[in-house]
């Protein structure tokens, strides 16, 4: 793969990174700038021109309106990137990269890409990534309540088929002492000063040795885009893509949790049945780290305020997914909530997959149309409506009814 050019990294930047994530304050209302900032198009390497929130790091949107909503594999030239620290290898070099397998263990490991491929099953699995911050920035638009960190649309998301060794088998290889409780990942990226805490996750023994979680060399059929974590990412179907550690370069068994800024300040919630913020700061809550995704539909087709000439039929079309349960049914209501309908599911792609949906609509009548979709999965979790989600100060877990205005000209 081609040396990285880091043209694009050094221009002038808007850092909106973890460190302006939780300062410790009551909630201001929302400030003029956040609605005035418009984020340029910029060309990344492997990437088409994509939404720029910022370049170093590089925080790049999968922006709505570009039908990647009613695909249900994102691209990999279109899939989102989210980075925290601004310090990411440019070129990783096949011949000495290796992935250390380390601590709690009774064999130290370092694997190439190579003894990754060869020496472990292959398996596959086609999984919805998603950062916990994405849609954050309707919470503010709801509530008019500013939330902290990047204030993602819907655009933080996306779906990929993902190749890879099982952590598990890895695990087994080393073999994990009696002792062992947890397991640590981080990826090659440095802080830009050593004060900046890395960018480290933790997962409990139980659920590192599920079947599911996959050490993955492959995005849809090709190598991992740099910006998406190149050579090495960790999924985990179902979870939300924080601790997703790209560019995994160590994987360290533990006896002890270890306490970190990434896991237990940031990507965290209200320890409370709604994981929401009933009265006062945020931060007088005991807290819990993000894990499970929430049932969630996006519209991807047509745009928001688009203008649709009276007598053409739309196929109203989006994705759906939740944390791993199935999708068992989408509605959708033209008239802003107050009827719905069902809109017709497709190909199901596995559980933890985009499960696209869709709707055929005559626009017979001249007039303004509020559209909104709401998914159900087989265990009966719903969507709430706007006005009953709970609102937290990290704007995690966003996965309201998704709402949008069209016109009928
Ligand atoms: N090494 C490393 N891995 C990381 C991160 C990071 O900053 N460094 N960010 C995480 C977060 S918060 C998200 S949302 C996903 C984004 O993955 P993507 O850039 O491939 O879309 O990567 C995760 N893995
Ligand atoms: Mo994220």
């Amino acid at each position: 793969m081609d040396q990285f050019s880091r043209r694009n990294f050094l221009g002038a930047s808007l850092v909106l990174g973890a460190s302006t994530l939780f300062a410790k304050e009551t909630v201001k209302p929302v400030i003029a700038e956040t609605k005035a900032f418009v984020p340029p198009i910029i060309t990344f390497p492997e990437k088409k021109p994509m939404v720029t929130i910022s370049d170093r790091p590089p925080l790049l949107a999968s922006a709505r309106g570009r039908d990647l909503f009613t695909q249900a594999i994102t691209p990999n030239d279109q899939f989102f990137v989210r980075w925290h620290m601004p310090d990411i290898p440019t070129y990783i070099d096949l011949e000495t990269f290796r992935l250390e397998v380390k601590g709690s263990v009774k064999n130290t490991l370092s694997l190439s890409i190579d003894d990754l491929k060869s020496k472990f099953e292959p398996v596959e699995v086609t999984s919805v990534l998603q950062c916990g911050g994405n849609s954050r920035k309707f919470y503010a638009q709801l509530t008019n309540q500013a939330t902290h960190g990047v204030q993602w649309g819907h655009d933080a998301m996306g779906c990929a088929v993902w190749k890879g060794a099982r952590l598990k088998d890895i695990l087994n290889m080393a073999g994990v002492n009696a002792t062992a409780k947890y397991v640590g990942v981080n990826g090659l990226e440095k802080p830009a000063i050593d004060e900046t805490p890395k960018f480290f996750r933790e997962m409990g023994i139980d659920e590192a040795l599920t079947d599911e979680l996959i050490v993955a060399y492959e995005m849809n059929g090709e190598d991992i885009p740099y910006l998406n974590g190149f050579p090495l990412k960790l999924i985990i179907p179902g979870h939300f893509s924080d601790s997703w550690v790209k560019m995994l370069s160590e994987i360290t068994v533990m006896d002890e949790y270890r306490k970190s800024f990434f896991m237990d300040v940031a990507y965290t919630v209200p320890d409370n049945d709604c994981e929401c913020v009933i009265s006062g700061s945020d931060f007088e809550y005991k807290r819990k780290p993000i894990a499970q995704m929430k049932v969630k539909s996006v519209i991807g087709y047509p745009a928001p305020n688009s203008v649709i000439k009276k007598g053409s039929r739309i196929n109203v079309s989006g994705v759906a997914f939740d944390q791993g349960k199935g999708i068992k049914e989408v509605m959708i209501s033209l008239d802003g909530g107050k009827s719905w309908s069902a809109t017709e599911l497709q190909k199901d792609y596995g559980k933890y997959a985009y499960r696209q949906w869709s709707y055929g609509w005559d626009a017979k009548t001249k007039g303004e149309y509020t559209i909104m979709v709401r998914a159900i999965n087989r265990i009966g979790n719903i969507q709430p409506l706007p006005g009953d989600i709970g609102w937290n100060a990290g704007g995690y877990q966003y996965n309201a009814v998704d709402v949008i205005n069209v016109k009928i000209v």
